[in-house]
């Protein structure tokens, strides 16, 4: 039974590292409440939709959301009051066109997605769905079947995520070959405390980095991924078979574009794209190296299309996943459909700022064979609509940290509980 918009309301709360964030409530005529929490990057793109932010250097050193709070409480409670909560397209179209600006820069992508998602999940509960099966509703309902997504754990965490030397942002392991998302998840907690055990025997430090992985100093990125083998054979598991690795460079941070050249700090050396690209190379004849997400810069793209269309990557399969490169926009994928320069994409709904969008994005995605992962922020919170998103649109992946942190097993822990209501 339909049931209207009565007030939705907004809270500035703390993020994952401590950072405020926005908390958004809608209250629907019928008197239920549906809450959703907006998730933030570190290494976001510059093509990303506005994060709204205080720049008060007063409080929380700038980063407070309190604009974006009043935004939902004076301008988007009054405007959506009294719509119906399923029209979700209608109410992301009209917050869109309130915001009118090309990055959602007035309302902030983050008091607009606060609400999208608040809106989502109050609509699933007046039809009386699971989120994932009402998202699916608003995907395509002719999808009939529910998978759950295979996790790409980041163990060890680098760049911006951590005090550390690696410059590579993260370092996965995919389980691959196990039956239920149950067994893969297991597995890689199996493999992360074989990991830490390994560290620590070596006399590397265990602490953990924003994304639950851990940070210690290392040698070299070879060094990571001889670790990450090791880990995964002192786990009873075949490298290669069972578990494949994949990395997110996150090379728009190394990039230097007066120069044109990327540089890794931790090798001591200086690439030229052709060079980077030989050198993901090398490591992919060592290691069973299959995802390779921002191995370049977002604008690099030439660099995305010769690697894309490499012999090895193309025979092997590699996926090359474009995050920083698309933001989650239909308008950056296009480009990169035409272009051919990559095969699959990270889904970030704050990229981009509606559930609407998000959904379009995927859907080109789909259209065009590449691979899903949806994904969280290195800033999380305890919500886990993207768990629900991913098995809603038949992700193939889905990122979200180590098995360690709570917001990050948030998500696994909700993943665990849809699979045990599909079987
Ligand atoms: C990424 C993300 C999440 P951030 O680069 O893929 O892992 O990091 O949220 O800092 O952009
Ligand atoms: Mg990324």
């Amino acid at each position: 039974m339909p049931s209207k918009i009565k007030k939705i309301s907004a809270l500035e709360i703390l993020d994952s590292r401590g950072n405020p964030t926005i908390e958004v409530t809608v209250e629907l005529t019928n008197k239920m409440t549906a809450t959703a929490a907006v998730p933030s990057g570190a290494s976001t793109g510059r093509f990303e939709a506005c994060e709204l932010r205080d720049n008060n250097r007063f409080r929380y050193q700038g980063k407070g959301v309190l604009k974006a709070v009043e935004n939902v409480n004076k301008i988007l409670n009054k405007e959506l009051n009294g719509l119906q909560t399923t029209e979700q397209k209608k109410i992301d179209e009209l917050m869109i066109e309130i915001d009118g600006t090309k990055n959602k820069s007035r309302l902030g992508a983050n008091a607009i997605l606060g609400v999208s998602l608040a809106v989502a999940k109050a609509a699933a509960q007046i039809t009386g769905l699971p989120l994932y099966e009402y998202l699916r509703n608003l995907y395509e309902p002719k999808l009939k079947k529910f998978n759950l997504p295979t996790p790409v754990v980041n163990v060890i965490n680098g760049g911006r995520h951590a005090d550390t030397n690696i410059n590579l942002q993260e370092f996965w392991i995919a389980p691959i070959r196990a039956e239920t998302f149950a067994d893969k998840l297991r597995q890689a907690s199996e493999i992360f405390h074989k990991l830490g055990d390994l560290l620590q025997a070596t006399g590397l430090d265990t602490d953990l980095g924003n994304e639950g992985g851990y940070a210690p100093d290392f040698k070299s990125h070879h060094q990571v991924l001889g670790f990450l083998q090791q880990a995964v054979e002192n786990s009873g598991y075949k490298p290669g078979q069972d578990i494949v690795f994949g990395l997110d460079a996150g090379a728009s941070e190394l990039y230097n574009e007066t120069k044109g050249i990327y540089k890794l700090d931790l090798e001591q050396e200086e690439f030229q794209a052709e060079e980077l690209m030989d050198y993901y190379l090398d490591l992919m004849a060592i290691y069973p190296l299959q995802f390779l997400e921002d191995p370049f810069a977002e604008d690099d793209w030439p660099a995305w299309q010769q690697f894309t269309k490499d012999q090895y990557v193309v025979s092997h399969q590699i996926k090359v996943i474009g995050d920083d490169l698309f933001v989650t926009k239909e308008e950056r994928l296009k480009k990169g459909i035409d272009l051919s320069a990559a095969n699959a994409i990270i889904i970030k709904p704050n990229q981009v700022g509606t559930l609407t969008e998000t959904l379009a994005t995927v859907r080109l995605a789909q259209q065009n064979k590449y691979k899903i992962i949806v994904s969280h922020r290195s800033g999380e919170t305890s919500d886990t609509t993207i768990a629900d998103l991913a098995v809603a649109v038949d992700a193939e992946y889905i990122k979200t940290g180590s098995t360690a942190r709570g917001e990050r097993i948030a998500k696994y822990n909700r993943l665990l509980n849809i699979e045990e209501k599909i079987k």
